[in-house]
């Protein structure tokens, strides 16, 4: 089969996996619901089919595993390769599935040629990355990397269920969730492939880019709790108002973060309570996302966040509840496998674009447990996290390429450095 029909076949099994959706009218899938098991299991059957060892671990995550060259006896290397199968509300259909898709076809190209690697590759899709059924994201990476947060587990979803009894029912393991670690005593590395979600790409004329750190990201729940009452009869003057204070606090956040260059803030969830419109709001629950390249700055931004919503509490009479739910450093990618993808853009006949990551990755989790790098590839205008998410053919035939001279760059790199070891 050549390059272009694997291409055509990576986005027609986007698409196949985007009909697996919590919702009929757009793809919503989150962790452990049961389109996320439709997925694990169509993804395990394609893995299987390329002869590879499939196993979904303890946190749900799906694993395939392609052996290595005959090692003599040795114990081989691995490269781990994937991203996420999970997705936002209203999504698109390549984000973090065409990683964990395009991971596989460089397995079923070197199945279809008969041959294996120096090393085994482990593709892996990860069970939960948008963190959007617990607001606590990265579950599949942060299980496997071994940092995984155990008090998460009594996390609550909409419908009230734990995120154990969610895992279980999905076929995972809460109890054991701490054994999905993987050994890294035998990793080269993680790469993981995912669209830019931005337009520098399509900017620069450009099918792939390298990635050279992922940008940070404070995640917090606020509430406000004023007082509820009856819409007609008092008296604005009397009113606390926790939609008012929820509203001065947004505007707060976009003020702030349009006069520091390079961040930025975003409210993406309001709950009101108790939401209906002949009730003054008693309650306000917000989500707030702040992302910035320096961790110092992004902290004492999210510092001076939380002083101005006790502020507006405070002037209004009201409550606050602060609450950190995740809080990640900005991630760097490795210099020496970034220099081998770097290579292997340049092989292909194509300027070698270096930039950062705004979007969190697994990778960023994955640089707890061993060397990360990161392709990026051009998607249609940049968009991201929206149904109008598009990849083109030709780009994703020039990233199977560009991956193909990575793999067999880091064969080279490898051998070199085993025929150095001292024997
Ligand atoms: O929100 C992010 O950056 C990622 O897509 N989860
Ligand atoms: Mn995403
Ligand atoms: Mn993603």
């Amino acid at each position: 089969m050549t390059i272009e029909l694997y291409a055509q076949r990576i986005i027609e099994r986007c698409e196949i996996l985007a009909r697996y959706s919590e919702e009929p009218e757009r793809l919503t899938r989150r962790f452990a619901t049961p389109a996320m098991q439709q997925v694990n299991a169509l993804v395990a059957e394609w893995m299987h089919a390329a002869t590879m060892a499939v196993r979904q671990d303890q946190a749900g995550n799906i694993i395939g595993r392609y052996a290595a060259l005959d090692s003599a006896g040795k114990r081989p290397q691995t490269l781990l390769l994937g991203s996420h199968l999970d997705t936002v509300r209203d999504a698109g259909k390549y984000d973090g599935i065409l990683g964990v898709i395009l991971a596989l076809a460089l397995v079923e190209r070197l199945h279809e040629q008969g041959t294996h690697l120096p090393f085994a590759l482990e593709v892996i899709g990860f069970a939960d990355e948008e963190g959007m059924r617990y607001h606590h994201p990265f579950i599949g990476s942060t299980a496997l990397a071994g940092t995984f947060a155990l008090p998460a587990l009594q996390l609550l979803d909409s419908d009230g269920i734990t995120m154990a009894s969610a895992l279980q029912e999905f076929g995972g393991d809460p109890e054991h969730i701490q054994a999905a670690r993987r050994d890294p005593s035998d990793l080269l590395g993680y790469c993981e492939i995912h669209i830019e979600q931005g337009p520098v790409l399509e900017t620069e004329q450009l099918p792939v880019g390298i990635v050279t750190a992922i940008t940070g990201q404070n995640l917090c729940e606020v509430s406000f709790r004023g007082r509820a009452g009856h819409a007609g009869t008092v008296p604005m003057s009397n009113r606390q108002d926790a939609l008012c204070a929820a509203a001065s606090f947004v505007l707060a956040a976009e003020q702030g973060a349009r006069a520091i260059p390079g961040m930025v803030a975003t409210i993406g969830q309001l709950q009101v309570q108790p939401g209906a419109s002949n009730v003054i709001p008693g309650t306000v629950t917000l989500s707030l996302d702040l992302r910035h390249p320096d961790d110092s700055e992004r902290e004492q931004f999210y510092q001076q966040l939380h002083k101005e919503a006790q502020k507006i509490a405070s002037e209004r009479q009201m409550q606050l509840e602060w609450h950190t739910c995740s809080s990640e450093q900005t991630v760097a990618c490795s210099p020496q496998l970034t220099q081998l993808l770097t290579s292997a853009v340049k092989q292909q006949g194509y300027r070698a674009l270096l930039l950062p990551s705004g979007a969190g990755h697994d990778a960023a989790i994955m640089a707890e447990l061993t060397e990360i790098c990161m392709l990026f590839v051009r998607c249609y205008k940049g968009i991201s996290h929206h149904p109008d998410e598009a990849v083109n053919t030709a780009d994703i035939s020039e990233t199977i390429t560009v991956m193909e001279n990575f793999l067999q760059l880091l064969a080279h790199h490898t051998q070199e450095e085993r025929h150095d070891e001292p024997v």
